[in-house]
């Protein structure tokens, strides 16, 4: 969640008992310092910093991790092979986000402690399987925990996780509108207003495809995609800078607003800690409710 997961929300986070990841996509060394500095100065809890393997700033803000004793380290967006050894040797636990079962059993190989599988409801860059499908593939794959992400935002979605073999849950958009997130209110209230189709993919012709909130952005995205003479460099040049507007200027025009399809499951403001409390009581109500079918 790079703009938006910063050293507050991620502070807010943990303190309320979940492990708050700081977004390390967009930092240099010195930006990530200081958000962890930040989230220090919040909480003594555990917490991540998650690692966009196509940040410019990736060797920095690996250096950054190990300097700062980090305790925990999340990867997204490529495969985090290249670096596995040196975090593990800097006491690091490596947890990387997988969009398949091939790239999960690899990891475990080398040592991941554990894996965030991502569906394609997710927001942001996303893989080509479902959360549903998955989770339970890679469980029968792999011996380690999973934490299941991507559509789920209520005690519906995380008891359905637990379901299909996860051992935890990961979430992105309710923290959008975390009374801690710092985004622009245009971007709180697409959220807290998206219904179940309020989300579309583009950027597929590059390999790189986004879920984002439909948007003017999206609409010229997707005619550019429909050009034979499609110029990749232009397309990257239009997605450019386009979620730091939307998170912090709210441009409607040309923002990118990246949320998964679960925003439809999101209606209130709330604190860190009233997310995760309502997630565990929604949890307990959902089992209490689907263990009936079974008397
Ligand atoms: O990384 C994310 N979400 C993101 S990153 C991002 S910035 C961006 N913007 C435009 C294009 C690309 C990135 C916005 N949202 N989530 C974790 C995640 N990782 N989702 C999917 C994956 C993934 C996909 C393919 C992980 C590994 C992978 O392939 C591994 C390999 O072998 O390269």
């Amino acid at each position: 969640m790079a703009w938006v997961a910063d050293g507050k929300l991620a502070g807010a986070v943990s303190e309320a008992g979940g492990l708050g990841i700081i977004a390390g996509m967009n930092s240099n060394g010195q930006q990530l310092t200081e958000q962890i500095r930040i989230l220090r100065s919040i909480t003594h809890k555990t917490f991540a910093v998650n690692i966009m393997l196509m940040s410019p700033f990736v060797e920095e803000v690996v250096d950054t991790v190990i300097r700062e004793k980090v305790p925990v380290v999340t990867t997204g967006a490529g495969n985090p092979m290249k670096y596995m050894a040196r975090l593990q040797a800097a006491g690091i636990k490596v947890i990387p986000v997988v969009a398949s079962v091939a790239h999960g059993k690899l990891l475990e190989r080398h040592g991941a402690v554990a894996l965030v599988a991502e569906g394609l409801e997710a927001g942001g860059h996303i893989g080509p399987s479902t959360t549903m499908t998955l989770v339970p593939m890679l469980r029968d794959a792999v011996n380690i925990p999973i934490i299941a992400a991507g559509g789920i935002a209520d005690g519906r979605g995380f008891l359905a996780a637990l379901a299909l073999g996860a051992d935890g849950i990961q979430m992105g958009t309710r923290f959008l509108v975390a009374k801690e997130s710092g985004i622009h209110e245009n971007y709180k209230k697409k959220v807290l207003k998206a219904g179940d189709r309020e989300t579309i993919v583009t950027g597929q012709v590059t390999g790189h495809p986004v879920r984002s909130a439909k948007s003017p952005l999206c609409r010229r995205f997707a005619e550019l995609e429909k050009d034979p003479n499609l110029d990749l460099k232009e397309l990257e040049a239009l997605g450019a800078g386009s979620l730091r507007k939307a998170v912090l200027e709210g441009d409607e025009e040309n923002g990118s607003f990246m949320m998964g399809i679960s925003a439809g499951l999101v209606f209130k403001e709330e604190t860190a800690q009233e997310i995760l409390d309502d997630m565990m009581k929604g949890l307990a109500l959902e089992m209490d409710r689907v263990a009936s079918w079974a008397k």
